[in-house]
């Protein structure tokens, strides 16, 4: 079935210079990139997005290093393209995330780990409204 994913390229990445990197790993797997937009974003925009870790130790700072500069969100659209972009993000931890997915490749560490990429479709359709109203 055809799905779309939200994914975010995130400040570190793009100050890196790794849009071209992120996108082309998508290009490759022949997934359509139906919206892509720069943007900082809103600090209630973050808080949105990150809801379901308000509370946690790691809210704040999350927060304020999503806002710190411009991220990239993009629409990406395939056949069950919300599980196969998690595959290629690789685990949260870069610590043991896999080589050849993009966070054991380019991430350094946890809090700062280059990509968020929606974890189903019905929080793919969420975040596109939030990011793209
Ligand atoms: P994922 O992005 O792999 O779906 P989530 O949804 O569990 O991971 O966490 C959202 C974001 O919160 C992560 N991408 C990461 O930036 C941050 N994060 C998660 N766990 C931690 C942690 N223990 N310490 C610092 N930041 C964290």
């Amino acid at each position: 079935m055809i799905e779309q994913s939200l994914v975010l390229i995130k400040p570190e990445a793009v100050s890196r210079g790794l849009i071209g990197e992120i996108v082309g790993r998508f290009e490759a797997r022949q997934f359509r990139i139906v919206a892509m937009k720069m943007q900082t974003l809103s600090r209630d925009v973050a808080e949105t997005h990150y809801g379901e870790h308000k509370g946690k130790s790691f809210f704040e700072g999350l927060v304020t290093y999503i806002i710190s500069g411009s991220v990239v969100a993009l629409v990406v659209e395939s056949p069950e393209v919300v599980s196969m972009i998690r595959l290629m993000v690789g685990a949260t931890n870069s610590a043991v995330a896999l080589p050849g997915t993009i966070r054991g490749d380019l991430a350094q560490s946890i809090a700062e780990n280059v990509i968020h990429a929606s974890d189903s479709p019905e929080s793919a359709q969420r975040e596109i409204k939030l990011f793209f109203s």
